[in-house]
């Protein structure tokens, strides 16, 4: 074991700090994230001895975050997160305090997860474009020099990619396998699907993405040479990929979605489809500005509206009625989206924490799961059996047919693992051409009730604990009463704080009648949760 210490003591944990497992992996600034990353390796690895040899990923990643956090997160055999099981296990590898010590706890999770160490540990891991990723790749590749790891550096890519990947190589010999395990497969997979779905529909046109500077300008750019211009045409505008201060600066889904206004610096048509990624590419936010210049948002209720009514749609024209379809959203899920989801579509609406991890698993309790993140993290998980049925299914006319092979391209061109920008955008392209909708039909199938997403700085955001999916607070002890006094003097008013898995800082949302109200609640509620 003293390849082990040799190695763990290059990465020193910096004292009296305390890791956890957020919403999406371990998310700080970067300078700390040196011991983290070392040790998420060492459990990469155990994760994959595990799980019988199986490749596990890791990506290092802040996604939406500012330039100097870094972050890092794992990725399960099928493409999914981390098994939510497993978490405890980075925290108590990530605080250990001393190399001893670690090396204590690692041999302990062998012992008590009865890990075969026999077994050649595989992984497979990606980063985003930030300046710390490489010194951060370095102490992953240390971890997995040390624990023997067959490893693959697959160098910058978009976190769904990565997941794709991971998904690819576990399921390569499986009855489902789920493509070809490599970057232009992943293009080439989405590419042919959305051919296959623009087959004699016209295009709609151009739509502007603003890349937030990150690495999902690169890859937009080569999956849409992909799928070739004459069916699908966009323009990329903030890749500036090699000046790393820019990323996610003053643009991205995550500026456009809590600024509510476009990225300065946009020049774009009235009524003209804009959309926005984040750093990593895995969150999708649409909108444009009306012809009066109003500026109008569509956010992830809205894709996930526009998904689940064009899926269901389609199984019924595909003749496949028995299919269960149902939408998971979070509690900043605008008020209006879920009455349009359950009153106008007919839909069971479940809602779970923030985190994709919540959403993935509850969606995949239907047949056809949509589920999506209010900020644009989203993506439409299809059963096994809902798999099995579409593949078998007898169509019974020519219209059935079209429906089913129309659903047959419409799975593949979803990235089923996780919410991913550059799926999500072709599949939201793809049902506004087939719909014959410009963004203004599409904002026009339900109005969002006035919202606002505040950011709060606390002293110690941990003091903030909820229940019931997010939406009140346990503790501190008082603030929920004081929240529910506020909120009842406004007309359908609405609002909760929950401590942010990937930010210092707690978030306050708030939703009204009318647009002054839910801007007051909001900053009424900020200046509860400030004073503690
Ligand atoms: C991550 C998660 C999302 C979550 C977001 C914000 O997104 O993957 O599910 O909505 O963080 O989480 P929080 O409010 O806890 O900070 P991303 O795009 O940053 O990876």
């Amino acid at each position: 074991m003293s390849l082990f210490l040799e190695a763990s003591q290059r990465h020193p944990k910096p004292e009296n700090r305390k890791f956890s497992y957020g919403t999406a992996g371990f998310r700080m600034k970067a300078d700390l994230l040196d011991s983290v990353v070392f040790r998420v390796g060492l459990l990469a690895s155990l994760r994959s001895q595990k799980l019988q040899g199986k490749t596990i990923g890791v990506v290092i990643t802040a996604s939406h975050n500012v330039p100097e956090d870094n972050g890092v997160k794992l990725v399960d055999p099928m493409g999914e997160m981390l098994e939510a099981s497993w978490e405890v296990h980075a925290t108590s590898l990530a605080n250990a305090p001393s190399d001893e010590q670690l090396l204590v706890e690692y041999e302990n999770l062998i012992s008590t997860l009865g890990v075969n160490t026999e077994i050649t540990p595989k992984v497979v891991f990606a980063r985003d474009t930030r300046e710390s990723g490489p010194a951060l790749v370095a102490a992953l590749q240390d971890a997995l020099a040390a624990t023997k790891t067959d490893f693959v550096d697959h160098g910058l890519l978009t976190t769904p990619q990565l997941h794709y990947l991971v998904r690819c190589i576990n399921t390569i010999d499986s009855e489902q396998p789920y493509g070809e395990p490599t970057e232009q497969g992943y293009y080439n997979k989405l590419a042919s699907a959305y051919r296959k779905l623009m087959v004699g529909i016209p295009s709609n046109g151009e739509v502007t993405v603003d890349c937030a500077n990150g690495v999902g300008a690169p890859k937009l750019r080569l999956l849409a040479e992909t799928v070739g211009r004459d069916v699908f045409q966009c323009s990329i505008v903030n890749d500036s990929v090699d000046q790393p201060s820019k990323l996610n600066h003053q643009c991205g889904a995550d500026f456009v979605k809590t600024q509510q206004r476009l990225p300065p610096g946009s020049h774009v048509a009235s009524l003209a489809r804009c959309a926005s990624l984040d750093g990593d590419a895995d969150r999708l936010v649409y909108y444009f500005n009306d012809s009066d210049g109003t500026f109008r948002l569509l956010d992830g209720d809205k894709i996930a509206t526009l998904a689940a009514s064009f899926i269901g749609d389609l199984t019924k024209a595909a003749g496949l009625r028995s299919l269960n379809i149902g939408v998971v959203q979070t509690a900043y899920a605008n008020g209006s989206s879920t009455s349009y989801i359950t009153k106008t579509l007919a839909l069971p609406v479940v809602c779970t924490p923030t985190g994709v991890k919540h959403l993935h698993h509850a969606a995949l309790k239907f047949d056809i799961g949509v589920y999506f993140e209010a900020n644009g993290h989203g993506t439409v998980v299809f059963s096994n059996g809902a798999l099995q049925d579409i593949a078998e299914y007898v169509p019974e006319s020519p219209a059935q047919a079209a429906a089913l092979e129309n659903l047959k391209a419409l799975v593949d061109l979803i990235n089923q693992t996780v919410g991913d920008a550059l799926s999500d955008l072709l599949l939201v392209e793809v049902i506004l051409a087939h719909k014959r909708w410009g963004p203004k039909e599409w904002d026009g199938t339900y109005t969002d009730l006035p919202n606002r997403l505040v950011r709060v700085e606390v002293s110690d955001r941990t003091a903030f604990m909820t229940t019931d999916a997010e939406r009140r607070l346990m503790e501190p002890v008082g603030v929920q009463e004081k929240i529910d006094a506020l909120v009842g003097k406004y007309k359908q008013g609405r609002s909760f704080a929950r401590a942010s898995g990937t930010e210092d800082a707690v978030r306050v949302y708030s939703e009204a009648a009318e647009r002054g109200e839910a801007e007051e609640l909001a900053r009424l509620v900020a200046e509860i949760v400030a004073q503690y």
